[in-house]
């Protein structure tokens, strides 16, 4: 390893032993103190370069917490960190009796929401970085069929909009919390009233970087109202086909078809089942004039006429037609987006309306959308972007503490330091350069 590489090794490694629970890594021990879901994969992704039995740990731990429906929680409750630590808390969510009727699980607590299927991406990436251990302890043979239940409730249950493609019931679904794609869908909904519950968040972050009050009561309600219906999938105030989402359940279903073929299932099953997602993707959200995917609102069944950075993270997605690469790479390095210009890939459109360089996923860069990027880019042979994309993510990484996310234009920390996808992410990309 050369010098460089080893000391982003060094601190990237620090970050991911500190937050390191016995079992799986905290996002951040101060704003994010349990399990995420998305988080988790993005982790084992870097993990496997430090220890490869910690990251098949950290996909275990969760899968350990899968519904019965296949649904995997977007978060996994920590027993011993106090209620007040982070909202919405289990007392909240209650899902070991709210949810028992989906197949929660009775004996820990979770949210009911799902965050973007990484997971099986990351199985199979785990798994090739030590085939042999792999092997001998049986984690594809175990993950398999998780995975597989998981890909089946989020075609099955969660295909609202009845044409093939996963939909989200929550803006934390897509994991892109307050980005404003989601502000049309949210403005139907009534704010839970302002006193009936305590945000923790802002206790840990600067309110000017975070979603409004106005916002967090609608998050609120749509989660209390899911709730309240016993997390059952049906009459759904908010409803959205995300492409980052469906992009990312198409790369896992890729993935899947390799961990089927090692352990003795059909593959072939998984290539269908992606190339029909694939083709639904193109039909539904694909805007060949703006060049970018679009979201889906599924209520009014319409295109959200919104650039998000969700829309480019189709480059993921294997096989599409040589126009829509053209016609992503295009607006990822024109005046929307700025590749090559300014640091890593905005949130959101930097001319777009609702553009706020500071505020949470409402124009500042993260890393993981950088990383499916980076992937993307270096699948279509766009090398040299994705070099320097690479080298960008790595560079800004460190020279950031590993910040949550960072300003759009001068790469200044924001949100919170150590995070663990962000050294997770950058020691992938600096150890497999
Ligand atoms: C709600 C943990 C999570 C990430 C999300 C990010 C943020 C939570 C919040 O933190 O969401 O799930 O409280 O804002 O938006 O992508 O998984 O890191």
């Amino acid at each position: 390893m050369e010098t460089a590489t080893r000391s982003v090794y060094a601190s990237a490694a620090a970050v991911l032993v500190r937050n390191w629970t016995g079992t799986s890594t905290v996002p951040s021990h101060t704003l994010y103190p349990h399990q995420w879901s998305w988080d988790s994969a993005f982790i084992a992704i870097g993990l496997r370069h430090l220890s490869v039995r910690r990251a098949q740990r950290e996909l275990e731990s969760l899968l350990g917490a899968q519904w019965g429906d296949g649904r995997i929680p977007h978060i996994v409750f920590n027993p011993a960190v106090p209620n007040e630590a982070y909202f919405p808390s289990p007392d909240f969510w209650r899902t070991t009796t709210a949810g028992a009727a989906s197949g929660a699980p009775a004996g820990t607590e979770t949210s009911g929401l799902v965050q973007p299927p990484v997971h099986a991406l990351a199985a199979w990436l785990v798994h090739r970085a030590d085939p042999a251990a792999s092997e001998r302890r049986g984690f594809l043979r175990r993950m398999y069929p998780r995975l597989v239940a998981w890909h089946g409730y989020l075609t099955g249950r969660r295909d609202l909009g009845g044409a093939g493609l996963t939909a989200n019931v929550h803006p934390w679904e897509p994991g892109m919390d307050n980005s404003p794609v989601w502000d049309g869908p949210l403005s139907r909904i009534e704010p839970a009233p302002a006193g009936s519950y305590r945000r923790a968040d802002l206790a840990h972050g600067d309110p000017a970087d975070r979603p409004t009050d106005l916002d967090y009561g609608r998050y609120v309600r749509l989660a209390a109202d899911y709730r309240d219906r016993g997390y059952a999938d049906d009459a759904h105030a908010f409803a959205v086909e995300d492409p980052a989402v469906n992009a990312l359940l198409v790369a896992s279903e890729h993935a899947l078809a390799e961990i089927a073929a090692e352990v003795g299932a059909d593959p072939a099953v998984h290539w269908e089942r992606a190339a029909r997602l694939t083709d639904a993707m193109l039909d539904r959200l694909w805007d060949a004039r703006a060049g970018i995917f679009r979201c889906r609102d599924v209520v009014p069944d319409e295109q959200i006429d919104e650039r998000g950075v969700a829309g480019l993270m189709p480059l993921l997605v294997p096989g599409l037609p040589t126009e829509v690469v053209e016609g992503l790479h295009a607006t990822l390095t024109g005046p929307h987006f700025r590749l090559g210009e300014v640091p890593l890939v905005p949130s959101y459109d930097v001319k777009g309306p609702a553009f706020d360089p500071s505020r949470y996923w409402r124009g500042p860069a993260w890393f993981n959308t950088a990383w499916v990027i980076e992937r993307g880019l270096r699948q279509y042979g766009l090398l040299a972007d994705a070099d320097a994309l690479r080298s960008a993510i790595v560079a800004g990484a460190v020279d950031s503490g590993f910040a949550e996310y960072v300003d759009p234009f001068t790469g200044e920390a924001r949100g919170t330091r150590g995070f663990a996808w962000t050294a997770a992410l950058a020691l992938d990309l600096a150890v497999t350069a």
